[in-house]
């Protein structure tokens, strides 16, 4: 059957399924569900859940087992909440080769890992529009590092990351014209000038800062996600892939026409031993890398200008496929690093293959042919077995430590546990409605914590009380300590969660940072203290040195502003207390609020258009008297001659002043 028929079912599928669920979705929740997810008020939760944010391109923490929201964190996008990418210390972090670009689609999530396991060190992010990576750092919750990837469009096979984190990776999901160039959209233009890249990022163990190794160049072909060998496989990375029939339009018809796709397998240490040996092609190119310093809590740019690439019809022996059944979604290393499990998005079987078959394969050349010079392993070879039956639409596998693999299935609308090495299936239970990715808490490690199975789900219907025609995204938590699935918990999220983590919380909570020392604060424009504030005007530039403290603002009165004066706001907040943060708004500012948090400094940039007085508050509830937590900026006409000066705590000797008349 060709795989454009197959689609065809799986959408009557899909519309069979969901009119069924509409009318069946009571709880589906045993008594004691309730016990297992509560977590008492001043209770910790056990894990920390990260979650990616979609198209809202944030990252959301939520404890499990509660499903409590505990924060957002800003990615790729602005955030008003924090003033995230609208502070001038953070505007650099968006920073790109096409200008300043505040949004993003972010699909994935990595944290990073010590021995196959999750290390509380840093998480990585990825950015699907405009190709990014980033680096937040677990100590502090903020984004400390944007790379942007060239060659690529879509970063969707990321970042995936490999055992000690050496690297991790982001692969292209549109095949392009490598370095930008502008190419005919037609299919021999396809097949002669577009191509695919993976990106191995690697991460400098002392400090996670990322660098591009090198970017290995494959035929044009969309890669979908990816997976790190672990324990025998480590070396190797798994990637799916989709359109190996080159298609550049209709591609639900035009990329379902072969049977199967491949599974790509890079020898990344093979390749990593190429560059060393200086084999690679070194290409001219452009792209930014921007961090944040968060000893002065300011981020800088800076540009790359050249890429290494590897090409595997030059240098051989590094990369092979496998064929895999119709469009595989999820490529899934097991824990015992020996099982790749294939997820084609319309099959109706899963095929996990043997790492050690597919070395034998490449040992024996046991292989079908090749694609644009690249071997392609015979299927048989590779393969363990395959799963039959488990359901509709096989998206994504993680794993619980015991020999058990946890299948999403979008179309059938279930999660499916079976057993890795007699692949029998053994539970399956429905989800609501239409799972994509899936997590169990370190599932993708050597060592899952098991416990807990997460489904993030696509749609909700009638899940939840309805809020106009967009309705929340959820996530579904089920219990798997024992031999049956259980569901215990729906909880909404944030953005359209796409793959997401989740950590023991005894791994971050004890380096969670309280404070920035103020002591060690290197801002440029720092206030040490409320003696140092001051305000200082250099042409049309102002440069306003403020502190924030309970409860006031130092200085609360600044006159002397004129229109058209670029005025900077450098507010120093000099608690030294956790969980004080101060906020500053200007009225009518064009921009977000600054929340600073304690020892932090941050600026606000304000261009008045029109002379008046500019009232200027906290914006964080801070203390009983927070809300004269306040201030006013007199800005006149351009040319005025009012001076400029500044004062908190003075008011004026004159018995009286003329009202402005
Ligand atoms: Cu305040």
């Amino acid at each position: 059957m060709t795989k454009y028929l197959l689609t065809l079912m799986s959408l009557g599928a899909i519309v069979g399924f969901q009119s069924c669920k509409m009318k069946t979705t009571e709880a589906a929740v045993s008594g004691d569900a309730a016990s297992k997810v509560y977590v008492a008020p001043g209770k910790y939760d056990e894990f920390y859940n990260f979650v990616s944010g979609g198209f809202s391109g944030q990252v959301s923490v939520y404890g499990l087992p509660s499903g409590r929201l505990l924060k957002v964190i800003p990615v790729f996008s602005q955030n008003p909440e924090n003033g995230y990418g609208f502070n001038e210390e953070t505007k650099p972090m968006l920073q790109t080769s096409h200008g300043f670009i505040p949004w993003d689609d972010e699909h994935h999530l990595a944290l990073s890992q010590t021995n196959g396991e999750h290390d509380g060190r840093w998480l990585f992010a990825n950015a699907n529009n405009t190709p990014r990576v980033a680096r937040i750092d677990l100590k502090t919750f903020k984004t400390v590092e944007v790379l942007e990837l060239p060659n690529s469009g879509g970063n969707h096979s990321s970042p995936f990351i490999t055992e000690n984190s050496e690297y991790i990776v982001g692969g292209t999901r549109f095949s392009v014209p490598i370095a930008d160039q502008e190419a005919a959209l037609t299919q021999a233009s396809f097949k002669a000038n577009f191509k695919s890249t993976v990106s191995f990022i690697a991460i400098d163990p002392t400090t996670g800062r990322m660098k591009i190794d090198f970017q290995v160049v494959l035929p044009g072909m969309d890669l979908d996600l990816s997976r790190a060998g672990k324990g025998p496989s480590h070396g190797w990375f798994f990637f799916s892939t989709y359109n190996t029939e080159q298609a550049n339009t209709l591609l639900e018809v035009n990329a379902s026409q072969k049977d199967k796709d491949y599974i790509v397998a890079i020898n990344w240490k093979k390749a990593q031993e190429y560059a060393r040996a200086g084999k690679g092609k070194k290409m001219a190119t452009e792209y930014y890398h921007n961090t944040l310093n968060e000893e002065n809590h300011t981020a800088t740019s800076e540009v790359e200008k050249e890429v290494l690439t590897l090409d595997p019809n030059e240098l051989k022996d590094f990369v092979y496929l496998i064929p895999c059944p119709k469009s595989p979604h999820g490529c899934d290393v097991d824990p015992t690093g020996e099982y790749i499990i294939g997820s084609g998005k319309l099959a109706a079987l899963i095929p996990v293959f043997a790492y050690q078959k597919i070395t034998k394969a490449i040992a024996d050349k046991a292989f079908e042919g090749d694609y644009y010079g690249i071997p392609v392993i015979k299927y048989e070879a590779a393969l363990h077995g395959e799963v039959q039956k488990p359901g509709l639409g096989p998206l994504h596998t993680e794993f619980d430590g015991k020999g058990n693999a946890y299948t999403s299935f979008f179309v059938s609308s279930e999660i499916v546990k079976w057993n890795i090495k007699d692949l029998k299936v053994l539970d399956r239970v429905p989800t609501y409605y239409s799972i994509g990715h899936l997590m169990v808490p370190g599932g993708d490690t050597k060592k899952p914590y098991g416990k807990y199975v997460v489904a993030y789900n696509k749609i909700t219907k009638d899940r939840y009380l309805p809020t106009g025609p967009e309705l929340t995204q959820s996530a579904q938590l089920y219990s798997i300590d024992g031999d049956k699935m259980q569901l215990l918990l729906d909880y909404p999220t944030i953005g359209e969660p796409h793959y997401a983590q989740a950590i023991a919380a005894d791994k971050i909570k004890a380096q969670s940072a309280k404070i920035y020392d103020i002591n060690v604060n290197k801002h440029q424009y720092v206030s040490m203290g409320e003696k140092t504030t001051k305000v200082v005007r250099a042409g049309n530039r102002v440069d306003v040195y403020m502190t924030a403290i309970r409860s006031h603002l130092t200085p609360d009165n600044i006159e002397g502003i004129q229109v058209g004066d670029e005025v900077y706001f450098h507010v120093t907040n000099l608690e030294q207390d956790w969980d004080i943060p101060h906020g500053f708004a200007v009225k009518h500012a064009a921009n977000a609020e600054l929340l600073i948090m304690p020892g932090e400094t941050n600026t606000l940039k304000f261009v008045p258009t029109k002379a008046g007085v500019y009232p200027f508050y906290c914006t964080d509830f801070c203390s009983a008297l927070h809300q004269e937590m306040q201030g006013y900026m007199r800005v006149s006409p351009k040319g005025s001659s009012v001076p400029l000066k500044w004062h908190t705590g003075k008011t004026d000797s004159a018995a009286a002043v003329a009202a402005v008349r």
